[in-house]
């Protein structure tokens, strides 16, 4: 049966981003195999964060999981930090990777080039490290991630590769999954960047009211042409507005920017975006504020964590085994 592992971590207020690249995809692969969720708590810490800020994010993503339509009776959602088999297995994993291709990883390159050098700690660099021990120890075999990511799965492939031809078949060697539509949605106010929850200017945040995510729709930035057509490299704004539009709807951008042919005015183009995303969010936002009034998270976190430390341990003590640590049953 497929394994998949998935996660967010809680260093912001989630995004329209996080809900099309990941979250909405969540409940589908619960009646496809067997699911693993987690907040990635631990990784939240590789940028500075405030704790109490830390512990909100962090409860939301609980709130939004279950808002996605996630059964905590399929699918195990849990706390990275309630696992401790992470920060074991990341110990003995980082063995394997090195300073060289670590450093050549570009989110690395990018989050750091945006710090000063006093404040990029040893866990923002050796981040694919915890994120490769997080997969390894659910032995998943599809890890669902944006494009951005598909570089440290590479990574966690190689590092399967050098562990497994060292001391056997211990591994399950993971493989990344990219959604076809939505993969990389921009920024409102400057569509070349990514939407990123780290660097908010120009996100529609999951938690903003219906009006202010119209009114950041309705104001994106486009271009002077009056065209609606697909075009990421000369018409980054219109091409990311179609996307989040063909996304949310199910079909491809090629059907989406058949839709808009012959349409000269943007602002007719945007209201109909703006009307897909209130009929998608809407009903999403009314359950979030259900489940996170109800406190009923806590309860599914808790169970999940047990169940995660089941697993987790059983692939921990086989890798401990396998690299000649003495382990006292
Ligand atoms: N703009 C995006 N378009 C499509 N998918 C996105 N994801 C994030 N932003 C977009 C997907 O959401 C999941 C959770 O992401 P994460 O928090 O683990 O890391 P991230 O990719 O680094 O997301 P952010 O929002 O950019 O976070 P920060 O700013 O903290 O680094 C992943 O599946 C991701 O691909």
């Amino acid at each position: 049966m497929e394994r998949i592992l998935s996660g967010i971590k809680p260093t912001g207020q989630l995004t329209l981003g996080n809900y099309i690249g990941a979250l909405r995809h969540f409940k589908d692969f619960q009646d496809n195999g067997e699911v693993f969720i987690f907040i990635a708590d631990l990784h939240a810490l590789t940028l500075p964060i405030d704790p109490e800020v830390l512990r909100s994010n962090s409860r939301d993503i609980a709130a939004f999981y279950l808002a996605s339509g996630l059964d905590p009776k399929k699918a195990t959602i849990f706390l990275q930090s309630s696992v401790p088999a992470h920060s074991e297995l990341n110990a003995i994993v980082q063995n394997y990777l090195y300073m060289g291709e670590l450093s050549r990883m570009t989110q690395f390159k990018d989050k750091s080039a945006k710090m000063n050098d006093k404040e990029i700690g040893l866990g923002l660099f050796a981040y694919p490290v915890l994120m490769a021990a997080d997969i390894l120890l659910y032995d998943a075999n599809t890890v669902p991630v944006g494009e951005d990511q598909l570089q440290h799965i590479e990574l966690a492939r190689d590092l399967v590769h050098r562990f497994n031809y060292k001391y056997g078949e211990v591994l399950v060697m993971p493989k990344g999954k990219v959604n076809k539509v939505g993969a990389r949605i921009m920024s409102l106010s400057d569509p070349t960047k990514k939407m990123s929850k780290s660097d908010p200017k120009g996100d529609i945040f999951l938690k903003d009211d219906m009006k202010t995510i119209r009114k950041k729709i309705m104001s994106a930035v486009t271009d002077m042409e009056g065209l609606v057509y697909y075009d990421p490299v000369n018409k980054p704004g219109i091409s990311n507005l179609l996307t989040i539009y063909a996304a949310l709807n199910d079909i491809s951008i090629e059907d989406a920017a058949k839709q808009f042919e012959g349409c000269t005015r943007y602002g007719d183009f945007k209201k109909a975006v703006a009307d897909t995303v209130e009929r998608e969010l809407g009903p999403f936002k009314a359950r979030y504020e259900e489940i996170i009034a109800s406190g009923e998270y806590l309860e599914v976190l808790k169970e999940g964590a047990k169940k995660a430390n089941e697993i987790a341990s059983t692939t921990l003590k086989r890798v401990q085994k396998a690299v000649g640590l003495l382990v006292l049953e």
